[in-house]
């Protein structure tokens, strides 16, 4: 039977334009969803935007426009983000859609019937940057005997009625669910800090604002609207039709992933949980949390002006180039730095050097020697037996790997087959045979052939446009780059079209530099 996936990316703020770090997490998400369709899986990926909530407010305000003017102009800008990244969404949800909306107050109904929901006063800590409530005891100081969140955002004082949540009820539920279901969150360090703030007790949450509008309006008590985490974690359900059962998309519930950034891991991990227990509704299988990038060695910032919106590197360097930096530079969950100098490194070495000239010379051989046509196989030596042997593990190593969020560890297992094939290359020598056992050398050359097929199809989640052109110097059909489609060997004879070079040297950096 055919597995269900379903993967999420947090829905972005539209209270600013889009930047590399949204661009990070949909880019890992996407490389998850494509992973999944190739291994067969019937994938649904969903991403969207976060419309509602003071902050979005304000930013309509200074902008001069409506909040609903503003949030289509920004989420249109997400979308078109997510497009140029290549992000293979099947769904993109906005929170201020009739259909959410919708979802988010049954939901909200739901939580209400099981009792843990009822009507207080708030009176506490509110940091309008994070969205989020903070306990004295959680404050910092900041310059001036100021007060700012953990986050080191600003917080303000705010005194209103609104609804609790009573998730100090949940704690033990929680405790227990992160011990029993340790694959629950990740990485381990986002995990063990959840669970260290989950033992210090939890207080009520409160889940309602009544001093704004730009909001889901709580069932039966308009004056209120709901706080923006209720309404925006509801996105991951009302998404598949919830509360409407007989949506077919309901069956992709409960979530596989759910791919946050550190930053909000919390409200994944202990208020959605929380939320869903009180709903009676199963919980996600997973949360992983990324870490946090910062551009060449600075926090991102409007002020510093350096925040860098990644359509601006794609058109310099295409979007397979950003899509295998932001995975490779660093273990995919933690804090990474995006300096020009290193991404170009890592082009030049990594895409240009160890990929690009082995499928070029591999590909030039054959245009130049085979007839530009994929030579037979023949007689294997132990060296090609051992050679493709390692490359066909490949696609159930990834998969390992990629079922643990380790995009980066799964990307050194196929560059470990690509330097494999490099020492290969070098070692046959295949242009020398030419003249001393041309039957060899089409061997050989069939070999690395097989090779960049394997390499060129697992590595299509990370860099689908190249891996595309890839596949098809290679003569692989489309109906013939899913892992199931490895076993089938391509018939000898295929004609395969004139090599071009894939991923280009650049030099600017190094040169500036002085290298
Ligand atoms: O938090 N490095 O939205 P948001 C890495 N609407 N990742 C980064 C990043 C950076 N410098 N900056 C942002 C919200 N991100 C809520 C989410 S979900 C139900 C609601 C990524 O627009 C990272 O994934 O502030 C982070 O969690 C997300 O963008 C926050 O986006």
């Amino acid at each position: 039977m055919t597995r269900r996936f379903y993967v999420t990316t947090p829905i972005y703020y539209v209270n600013g334009a889009p930047h590399i770090g949204h661009a990070y997490t949909s880019v890992a998400a996407d490389i998850v969803a494509r992973f999944r369709r190739l291994a067969g899986d019937q994938v649904h990926f969903l991403t969207g935007t976060d419309e509602h909530g003071q902050k979005v407010e304000q930013a309509a305000t200074a902008a001069g426009e409506t909040p609903q003017a503003f949030t289509d102009r920004i989420s249109a800008d997400f979308r078109a983000m997510a497009d140029t990244m290549q992000i293979s969404y099947d769904d993109f949800i906005r929170t201020t859609e009739p259909r959410h909306v919708r979802g988010a107050q049954a939901l909200w109904e739901k939580v209400a019937a099981s009792g843990d929901i009822y009507l207080g006063a708030y009176e506490g800590w509110y940091a309008l940057r994070d969205e989020a409530f903070y306990g004295e005891d959680e404050l910092i100081d900041g310059p001036n005997g100021q007060k700012l969140a953990p986050t080191g955002a600003p917080v303000e004082w705010v005194r209103e009625p609104s609804y609790f949540f009573r998730l100090s009820a949940y704690q033990d539920r929680l405790l227990e669910l992160y011990e029993k279901r340790p694959e629950f969150m990740g990485p381990s360090g986002s995990r063990n800090e959840i669970m260290s703030f989950v033992r210090q007790g939890l207080r009520d949450l409160s889940i309602s604002r009544t001093s704004f509008r730009w909001g889901v309006p709580v069932p039966n008590d308009p004056e209120h609207v709901m706080y923006v985490w209720f309404d925006a974690l509801s996105n991951y359900l009302t998404a598949l039709g919830y509360p409407d059962t007989n949506n077919p998309l309901m069956a992709f519930w409960p979530a596989d992933l759910h791919l946050v950034g550190k930053d909000i891991a919390r409200f994944h991990t202990v208020f959605w949980p929380a939320f869903l227990m009180a709903a009676g509704i199963e919980l996600p299988s997973r949360v992983f949390a990324n870490g946090w990038w910062t551009v060449e060695g600075e926090k991102m910032s409007k002020s510093l002006g350096n925040v860098i919106d990644p359509r601006d590197l794609v058109s310099e360097f295409g979007v397979d180039a950003v899509r295998f930096f932001l995975i490779r530079e660093v273990p995919f969950g933690g804090d990474s730095d995006l300096s020009r100098r290193s991404f170009i490194h890592r082009l030049n070495t990594e895409l240009a050097n160890d990929l690009g000239n082995l499928a070029q010379r591999t590909l030039s051989l054959i245009a130049r020697n085979c007839n530009g046509a994929l030579p037979e196989a023949g007689a294997r030596t132990e060296a090609d037996t051992h050679l493709l042997a390692q490359a066909e593990l490949l696609p159930s190593l990834m998969e390992e790997q990629v079922g643990r969020c380790a995009l980066t560890d799964a990307l050194e297992e196929a560059w470990k087959i690509i330097r494999a094939c490099n020492a290969y290359i070098d070692h046959q020598a295949p242009w020398a045979l030419k003249k001393t056992d041309p039957e060899r050398m089409g061997h050989v050359l069939r070999v690395l052939a097989d090779a960049l097929r394997i390499i060129a199809t697992v590595l299509q989640p990370w860099m689908p446009e190249s891996m595309d052109r890839m596949l098809t110097q290679l003569g692989v059909s489309e109906s013939e780059r899913s892992f199931a489609a490895l076993g089938v060997a391509l018939p000898a004879g295929r004609e395969l079209p004139a090599p071009k070079g894939i991923f280009p040297r650049y030099t600017e950096a190094e040169d500036e530099k002085g290298q």
